[in-house]
This record gives C-alpha cells, sequence and structure tokens, in this order.
C-alpha cells in the first residue's frame, strides 16, 4: 500500500455514476452506483461542505474544529438536473456535479469563471491494516495559482511546487522546510486569476497536502482514515477567505487582558526566587517595559504538575504577589505528562477515576517525560477536561498565577520511535470512540482547551491567559500559541516571520516566536533585530534554553540594550492599535497581521513576496534579517506610505531600499491613516492614561480608522462598556477634517487628545473644532500638535 503518494498507486476506487439524488433542506445526497454517497451541505452561500462515505453509511457527525457558533445561512439555494450533470447554484457559487463519476466544478456565481475542479476528485484506497480507507481528492490547478495558509509551516508563503503532512510533532531545532512540525491546520487558500478561495480539509487524521508538487498542474489532499470532508470556502476576496474560515472553526472567545500584549520575558528555567527577582528587578532599574515572567518546568518539585519545589520556591504566594505589585504577571508551565507516583495526588485522581490513555489492549500508555515515567490524562474525555480545569483553582484563585503554558502535548515522549503515543493508544474523543491515528492531532488542543476551561473559571471576572505549542484547526478560540523550539539564526528570524504571517492566514493571529531562538544563543545583532520583528508579533516573548547563556534585553552590552529598550517601548506605545486590530480579529475574524497577498490579491507583485507584512490595518513592516545590513531593498505595496522615523512619502507599487541602522527597521503607515498611541509604561496599568495621542498622517482623499478600548481586563466589554471611535479623514488642498463618530459605553481614563498632525502640506491658518473657531495659539506649530477634548465630533484645520 502506498500511502504517502496520492497517485502512483493501482489500488486507487473512484464513485462510480450517481443512480440518485435527495434534497433535504440545504444537504444534498448523491448516491452513486457503487454505493459511494457524496453530501453536499450548503452553509452559506459561498460556503459548501463536502463529505463521502464508501459504505453508504457516514459516521457521526463530530468535530472539534468547527464552532457552535459559525454563521450558518444562505440567500439563494437552486438546484436543476441537466443530461449530464446536477447545477447547485447560490447567489455566489454555481456548483456542478458530473452525474458519470461525481466530478465536482465549483464556478463564480456572478461572472461564471471557473474556480476550482476536480481532476480525479474523490478517490480512495482500502486501508486494509487499519480498516476504512485512505481517502484522497485531487483538483486542477489553474495557470499561476498559488497557496497559501497551512498554519506553522517554516517555508516560504507561497506553497506551490510543495507538499506537506499534518501530524503535530515536537520538533528541537527544526528548521526551514522541517515538516511535519508542532501544528497541525490543513486548512489553505488558493488564488488565481484575482479570485480566491479556501479549502478547509476537516480530517485530524495523518493527512498530507500537495500543491502541484507530484504532478505539476494538480493539487491534492489525503489522510490516512476517516472521511473525505472538506469545506469549500469562496472569497472571491482572500481576506473573505480568511475571515469565513475563522468564523467557521471559531475566533478566540473573549479578548485577551491588555497585559498580555505587553513584553513577556522568559528562560528554560529561571529558579530559584532570587534569580527570578534578579531578572524582573533589571526590568525596572533599566526601565524596559515588561508584563509577564515565565517559570519553566524547574519551578515544579520533580517536574509534578500542579506542585512547586519548596528549595526553589518556599513560598510561592508571596512570590507572585511581589511580583504582581511590581507590575509582573506570573505564567507557569504545565505539561500532560503526570508522575507515577502513588504519593501524588494528581496521580491518585487520574488512575482512580479512569482518566489515564490506555494501550489498546488495556495497559495504560506509560511514557517517558521529564518527570520520569508518566501516564497521560485523555483529555479528549469531556470528564477528563472537567477534572483538569478544577486543578487549577489553588494556582490561580489562590497563589494567583496568571497564566499557564502548554508545552509537551503533541503529545511529546521521550526514547520511543515516532517521539509520541503509539497509534494503537484508545481515546475518547468526546464519545466517538477510537485510536491515536485520529486523536493525534486534536491530543494537545484538547488539552490547550481544558487548561483554558480551569483559567477562565478561575482567574473570573479576569480574562484567561493560554499559551499552547500544539494546535490543531479552531485552537485560536481558547489560546495563544508560539512556534516552538527554533534557532538562534538568522534565517529563524525569517521563519519566524513566515510562521507568523502563516498562522495568521490561518486563522490563528494570537503567535509569536521564541525571540532571539530557542537553540543557541544570538549576537547581540540578530537579538536586537529579532526584537524589533517580535513587537509586531500579536505574542511577544523572549525564550531561550538555559544552556546556551543569557537572553535577556541587556545581554549584550549597552547599545543592543537601548535598541531593544527602544522597540519594547514602542510596542507599548502601540498597544491602543494592536488592541483594535485584536478587537477586529475576534469581533470579524480578521487576521492581525496580513501577508502582503492577503493584503492586495490584485497585486501580483504580491504572490511571491515573504518579508513585508502588515501589522493590524495601517502599518507596513519589514524586518531587517540579515547582518551588517544598515538597511535593506522592500516590496511597498499600492497607496502612498509614510516613513514612520523621517515622514517622507514612499509611493507604492515598486521596490526600494530602505534606510535602517541597527537601532532603526523599515515601518511605514498608510496614508489617511490616524494611529492611536499610549505613553510609554512599564507595565500595562502602570500609568493612568492622561491623554491619548493620535497621530494623523494626511492624505489627499478620505480614510477611515479605528480606536477600541474598553477596561483592559473582565467582561464589562461585552456588555458595552466599551469605547469605539470611529475617525472619518478627509483630506483637501487647503483642509483636513476629522469626523468622529463614539459608540461604547465606557468612559477612557484621557480627557484629550494630542493630535500630531503629519505631513500636512499647508500652513494652520484656521481652527474649527464643532463649527467653533478655536485660538491658533493651542496649536504647537513648530510639530503640527494640538491638544484638543476627546469628544469632539467634527474638526477642521485650514490653511
Ligand atoms: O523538552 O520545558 O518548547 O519552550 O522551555 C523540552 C522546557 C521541553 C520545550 C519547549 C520549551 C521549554 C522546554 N520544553
Amino acid at each position: 500500500m502506498i500511502l504517502n503518494t496520492e497517485l502512483e498507486y493501482k489500488g486507487n476506487l473512484f464513485p462510480s455514476k450517481i443512480i440518485n439524488y435527495e434534497k433535504n433542506i440545504n444537504v444534498l445526497s448523491f448516491t452513486a452506483d457503487n454505493g459511494v454517497v457524496m453530501q453536499i451541505t450548503v452553509r452559506r452561500d459561498s460556503i459548501l461542505r463536502f463529505r463521502y462515505t464508501t459504505t453508504g453509511i457516514f459516521e457521526n457527525d463530530f468535530s472539534y474544529a468547527i464552532t457552535k457558533y459559525a454563521s450558518r445561512g444562505y440567500n439563494h439555494l437552486e438546484v436543476e438536473e441537466e443530461t449530464d450533470a446536477y447545477i447547485i447554484t447560490t447567489s455566489k457559487l454555481i456548483c456542478k456535479v458530473a452525474k458519470v463519476d461525481m466530478r465536482i466544478s465549483l464556478y463564480d456565481a456572478i461572472d461564471n469563471t471557473l474556480i476550482c475542479e476536480d481532476e480525479l476528485g474523490f478517490h480512495w484506497e482500502e486501508n486494509y491494516a487499519n480498516g476504512g480507507n485512505v481517502v484522497k481528492m485531487s483538483k486542477t490547478a489553474q495557470a499561476g495559482e498559488c497557496y497559501y495558509g497551512l498554519g506553522d509551516k517554516p517555508v516560504d508563503n507561497n506553497l506551490k511546487g510543495k507538499r506537506f503532512e499534518n501530524w503535530v510533532t515536537d520538533s528541537y531545532a527544526y528548521g526551514r522546510d522541517t515538516d511535519p512540525i508542532y501544528k497541525s491546520i490543513p486548512f489553505y487558500t488558493a488564488l488565481h486569476n484575482k479570485k480566491s478561495y479556501g479549502i478547509f480539509f476537516d480530517n485530524s487524521f495523518r493527512s498530507y497536502f500537495d500543491f502541484c508538487h507530484e504532478r505539476r498542474n494538480i493539487t491534492s489532499f489525503w489522510a490516512h482514515g476517516g472521511e473525505m470532508n472538506y469545506y469549500f470556502i469562496y472569497g472571491p476576496e482572500m481576506s473573505e477567505v480568511v475571515t469565513n474560515y475563522t468564523d467557521l472553526t471559531g475566533k478566540p472567545h473573549e479578548m485577551p487582558a491588555l497585559w498580555a500584549l505587553g513584553y513577556h520575558q522568559c528562560k528554560w528555567s529561571y529558579y530559584p526566587e532570587s534569580k527570578v527577582k534578579e531578572i524582573t528587578s533589571k526590568f525596572r532599574a533599566l526601565e524596559i517595559p515588561c508584563d509577564a515572567i515565565y517559570l519553566d518546568i524547574d519551578y515544579m518539585e520533580g517536574f509534578r504538575c500542579f506542585t512547586w519545589s519548596k528549595e526553589y520556591f518556599p513560598d510561592p504566594k508571596r512570590m507572585v504577589k511581589e511580583l504582581a505589585d511590581d507590575g509582573f504577571k506570573t505564567i507557569v508551565i504545565i505539561d500532560p505528562g503526570i508522575k507515577i507516583d502513588m504519593d501524588y495526588s494528581v496521580f491518585k485522581e487520574g488512575l482512580d477515576n479512569d482518566y489515564f490513555c490506555k494501550r489498546a489492549d488495556g495497559p495504560y500508555m506509560k511514557g517517558k517525560v521529564w518527570p520520569g515515567e508518566c501516564y497521560f490524562p485523555d483529555f479528549t474525555n469531556p470528564e477528563v477536561r472537567d477534572w483538569w480545569s478544577d486543578l487549577f483553582q489553588e494556582l490561580i484563585e489562590d497563589i494567583g498565577v496568571k497564566g499557564v503554558w502548554n508545552d509537551m502535548n503533541e503529545p511529546a515522549v521521550m526514547d520511543v520511535p515516532g517521539k509520541s503515543f503509539p497509534d494503537d493508544v484508545r481515546h475518547n474523543y468526546d464519545g466517538n470512540y477510537c485510536s491515536h491515528r485520529k486523536a493525534h492531532n486534536v491530543y494537545g488542543m484538547q488539552m490547550a482547551r481544558a487548561t483554558y476551561q480551569g483559567l477562565k473559571k478561575f482567574s473570573y471576572p479576569k480574562r484567561p491567559f493560554v499559551i499552547t505549542r500544539a494546535a490543531y484547526s479552531g485552537t485560536q478560540r481558547y489560546t495563544s500559541s508560539w512556534t516552538g523550539d527554533n534557532i538562534a539564526t538568522w534565517d529563524h528570524l525569517n521563519i519566524a516571520n513566515l510562521q507568523a504571517q502563516r498562522m495568521a492566514m490561518s486563522g490563528f493571529s494570537f503567535v509569536g516566536s521564541d525571540i532571539g531562538g530557542f537553540a543557541e544563543q544570538p549576537n547581540g545583532e540578530l537579538y536586537a533585530r529579532w526584537i524589533q520583528l517580535g513587537i509586531f508579533h500579536p505574542f511577544c516573548r523572549t525564550h531561550s534554553s538555559g544552556d546556551h547563556g543569557d537572553q535577556e534585553p541587556w545581554a549584550f552590552g549597552d547599545t543592543i540594550t537601548n535598541v531593544v529598550k527602544k522597540f519594547i517601548e514602542l510596542r507599548y506605545q502601540l498597544l491602543p492599535y494592536l488592541y483594535t486590530a485584536f478587537w477586529r480579529h475576534v469581533s470579524d475574524g480578521i487576521p492581525i497581521l496580513k501577508s502582503l497577498v492577503l493584503y492586495d490579491q490584485e497585486d501580483t507583485q504580491t504572490h511571491y513576496r515573504n518579508d513585508e507584512f502588515i501589522f493590524g490595518e495601517k502599518i507596513l513592516v519589514c524586518p531587517v534579517n540579515a547582518p551588517n545590513q544598515k538597511g535593506r531593498r522592500m516590496y511597498f505595496p499600492y497607496g502612498r506610505w509614510y516613513n514612520l522615523w523621517t515622514d517622507e512619502i514612499v509611493t507604492g507599487g515598486q521596490e526600494m531600499w530602505v534606510d535602517a541602522d541597527l537601532d532603526s527597521m523599515p515601518i511605514f503607515v498608510s496614508e489617511g491613516a490616524i494611529i492611536p498611541k499610549y505613553p510609554i509604561q512599564q507595565y500595562v496599568g502602570e500609568k493612568t492614561i492622561e491623554e491619548l495621542t493620535l497621530d494623523v498622517y494626511y492624505k489627499l482623499g478620505k480614510e477611515a480608522s479605528q480606536v477600541f478600548e474598553d477596561a483592559g481586563d473582565g467582561y464589562d466589554y461585552i456588555k458595552g462598556r466599551y469605547s469605539l471611535r470611529d475617525f472619518k479623514l478627509t483630506g483637501k488642498e487647503d483642509e483636513l477634517i476629522i469626523q468622529q463618530f463614539k459608540t461604547g459605553k465606557y468612559i477612557t481614563t484621557y480627557k484629550t487628545f494630542k493630535l500630531n498632525l503629519h505631513g500636512l502640506p499647508f500652513k494652520i491658518k484656521k481652527i474649527e473644532v464643532d463649527n467653533v473657531e478655536i485660538p491658533i495659539k493651542n496649536l504647537i506649530s513648530t510639530s503640527n500638535t494640538l491638544v484638543l477634548d476627546k469628544e469632539f465630533t467634527e474638526l477642521h484645520i485650514m490653511a
């Protein structure tokens, strides 16, 4: 049996001709002569789900990826029968089902262009070893078609020409092109002829995607078991494909606490307590902002989860409180392996209640991890998740820990072939009992979910904070994530950039890398350049392995410390901007980072770009990614861009050199943007915000910007206690107009805005606020800075 290739196998089986069609509201079933049934569910005008069974009977319809909150409903649905095909029409799509062999062709309903077409379509081979089938799908690639997405793959943005495997894997010191690594997100976005669609293959078995690698004009995907079950998501805008996929698999259940968007410092490991304090005090002494400090596995007693080392951390509650008084939130690691030890209550409870995973014939799944021999909770059992969530009570409620970091949840097991559970391990899978072949890719997700459940319960009314290493589609609902054990090399800076963009494109925005690299040690220049990139990643944390030397902002000499400080300060200034982007992500599924192709798919120059990306809606960033480079060439998307440092304007649609000494990096602001900024704080909440700075970038024409704020924690924002400012900027040759529409019941602490007007083409002669002229002396004319009451609704600045 050839499992790893899609075509070169003579045992492929195919559906035969359709002999029956039934329609049940939005579920259309087609039965072939040889018993294959294809079900098409019209979820939305632009989302069709395809399921196939070769036995005539579908499995219980259960998915960890799809959220119950996903939007449903369509405007139009019509099915017609023609001689050779059934034609399904919605307001966005036309789907043709060939009667002779069930092959599918999808067209844009508005202009009839071909979007996606089956080549062989659905086919399968019998899996005699395990039962069931290897289920396969192949589609014809269109001319110039490009592919993006697929989670954390450490490769260039455009996936064309490559093949990938989805099997969540602990990948210490992975590199460019290592595959698979920690996450399994079987979703990609395709683009051709200015139109974009996506495919989400919701199958948790080991799966493969081939983008014109095996055969030049064919894209295929297949899995080692389960159903051929995929969602076709039509755009035509790539941004719609991504937001629709995110709607389907879920947006984060809540906003992160604002502090979680601050800077985090981590190491394997900071211990004992005095070392932790030494680090946190140094941040404050050097005035480098930081919100979170991490404890890696050495804080525990013999690596037993939910315990503390008496020697290193004799009084965790006191320590956590003292750190909190200094503005530091303590975050601790929790792994899945539970040490086999009859005197350890977590182990005892798990054993007594039958919560640990077992092998096919009954013995426990025993594996070696940090604590020595361990058993592993079956997080796919809802009862186990409840139990697990309750274990966090002491840690969170009593000791005051603010976040939990789930590691090793692929699950990683030492000293065994495959470095994970063997295939025969049994899982509950929420009542859909199965082997590890099916549960492997969701195990880490379900652990993070159970952890999230615990943090949510015991942090309430504050917001939970969780980080996970392993993930399957949908994990973004519960947690943030990091990209695992990278290396302190320049190429890994590039990889981190690609992974953060790719994850954002795959519905999972709250992601960052181990800044500076986990394995080995960066030099100061690499660390500084990586910090510059890292402050633009939604999750911003330095982490490194202890045996490779120090990796704190001050570890590389004063010059580097100053650069690092400057950029972390910029992160803190941009917090309201990032928070607004996060709110757009949580409410509408809009990715926080946008690869250039996602930003402007019509510009073919963007299709193979890797380095530049859009942070939020308005800021264009390009990391400097090679040593001793005092700048770099980069591509500017269409539009006009202000250099953040000099206010110089660059016209997009071209590649250009940008100067960037070590203390700088290419950062550009889209013209017309209004960028909100907070003062620099050492940690979120250190200062009461007395004034909101608005950097206004003049544009001839109109532009909209938003600022979302709330209490920065808690759930009142859901009840309307938020402040949303919608700004409309209109620039004319001799006038700049800014209108403000405010909604929400939250009252921000500041009373005034400080407007910095960038790029005004005229000298200000007259200012009107809500139809009343104000004295020009309110203006600092040297810098075009103006302080105004925050409640203005219309501002005119005139020549
Ligand atoms: O086998 O907890 O990716 O971030 O510091 C290594 C120790 C286990 C791997 C994680 C890394 C963490 C480390 N862990």
